[in-house]
C-alpha cells in the first residue's frame, strides 16, 4: 500500500532529523520543515539520493501562520497524499529562575512550543480530515509531567502540549485520527545548546552520563506509526537508562 506523506516539523536537527532519515528509509514520503534554509537543503539532498521517496521541504517558521498559510495555499496538490504530522520543533531557552526570566525568551517558548503545534495542527489537520484517516504526533517531554526549578516557562509549554494532545484525541473521536504524545526525557541533540547559548555548558548537561540518542526517539516515532490503524499510542514517556526524573541522573 502506497505510504503516506508524514509532515515533520524542525527537521533541521535533532530528533527532526533524525526521523526524516529513518522514514525516508522506511518509504515515507516526506514534508520537511526548518528555518535554516542550507539545512534543509542539504538534508533534501541527501535524502533522495540515498531513498526512493519523494521529500519536499518548506523553510518556515512555526509561529508565522500566514507563511504557513501561504505555503498551503500555493502547494494543495502536494498536500492530497498528506497523512502524518509530527509536530517535533521547539525549544527551551534558559534555566533562570521564574523571577529573573527573559521575557523574550519565554515568548519564544510559548510561541513555539505552543503557538506553534496550535498552528500547524489546525492548518494541516483539513487534509488529514478529508482523507478520513491520519496521525498527529507531538514531541512533548518528560518536562511536560514533572516541573523542575528554573523549567517554569518550558514546562508550562510542555504541559500545555499534553492538554492539546487529550483535547484533540476527543475532538477528533470517530475521525480515525491518532493522536500520540511522545515524552522524552535527556535527548543529546542541539537542544541543550539552544538553551544555554555555550557549547562548553551544552555539554556538561550529558556528562558522566549515556543520554537518549535522537535516533532513539524516531525509531519510536516509527514504532507508533508502524502500529495497526486500530491501535492508537496515546503517551509514551521515554528516559535514559541513567535517568530516573529531572531530578535524578546517575553519572560515572
Ligand atoms: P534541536 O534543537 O536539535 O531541534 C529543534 C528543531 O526545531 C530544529 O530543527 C529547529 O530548526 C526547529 N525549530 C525551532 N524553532 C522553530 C520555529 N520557530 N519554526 C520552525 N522550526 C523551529 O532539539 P531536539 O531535536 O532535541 O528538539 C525536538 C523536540 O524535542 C522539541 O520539541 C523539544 O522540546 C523536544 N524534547 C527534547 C529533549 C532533549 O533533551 N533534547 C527532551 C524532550 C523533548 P531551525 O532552527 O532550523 O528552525
Ligand atoms: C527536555 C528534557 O528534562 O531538559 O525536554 O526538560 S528536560
Amino acid at each position: 500500500m502506497q505510504k503516506k506523506r508524514v509532515l515533520i516539523t524542525g527537521a533541521t536537527s535533532g530528533i527532526g532529523k533524525a526521523t526524516a532519515e529513518l522514514l525516508a528509509r522506511d518509504g515515507f514520503p516526506l514534508l520537511l520543515m526548518g528555518r535554516r534554509v542550507h539545512l534543509l537543503r542539504d538534508l533534501v539532498h541527501k535524502l533522495v539520493s540515498e531513498n526512493t521517496v519523494d521529500v519536499q521541504a518548506w523553510s518556515v517558521d512555526v509561529r508565522d501562520r500566514e507563511a504557513l498559510e501561504k505555503n498551503i495555499s500555493q502547494n494543495q496538490h502536494l498536500l492530497k497524499d498528506l497523512g502524518v504530522i509530527v509536530n517535533n520543533a521547539g525549544l527551551a531557552r534558559g534555566v533562570t529562575s521564574f523571577q529573573e526570566g527573559e521575557l523574550s525568551d519565554w515568548d519564544d517558548v510559548i510561541a513555539t512550543n505552543v503557538t506553534g503545534v496550535l498552528n500547524v495542527t489546525r492548518l494541516f489537520l483539513p487534509f488529514l480530515l478529508e482523507q478520513k484517516q491520519g496521525y498527529i504526533v507531538n514531541i512533548g517531554s518528560v518536562a511536560g509531567r514533572w516541573v523542575y526549578p528554573g523549567g517554569t516557562i518550558y514546562n508550562a509549554s510542555k504541559f500545555a502540549l499534553r492538554a492539546i494532545n487529550d483535547g484533540l484525541r476527543m475532538d477528533l473521536l470517530g475521525k480515525n485520527i491518532r493522536v500520540t504524545n511522545i515524552e522524552p526525557g535527556m535527548v543529546n541533540t542541539e537542544f541543550s545548546l539552544v538553551r544555554l547559548g555555550d557549547e562548553k555548558k551544552a555539554e556538561s548537561v550529558y556528562e558522566g552520563m549515556t543520554p537518549l540518542q535522537a535516533n532513539d526517539i524516531a525509531e519510536t516515532i516509527s514504532w507508533c506509526l508502524q502500529r495497526p490503524p486500530h491501535v492508537n499510542i496515546q503517551e509514551l514517556v521515554i528516559y535514559p537508562t541513567a535517568q530516573a526524573s529531572p531530578y535524578h541522573v546517575f553519572r560515572e
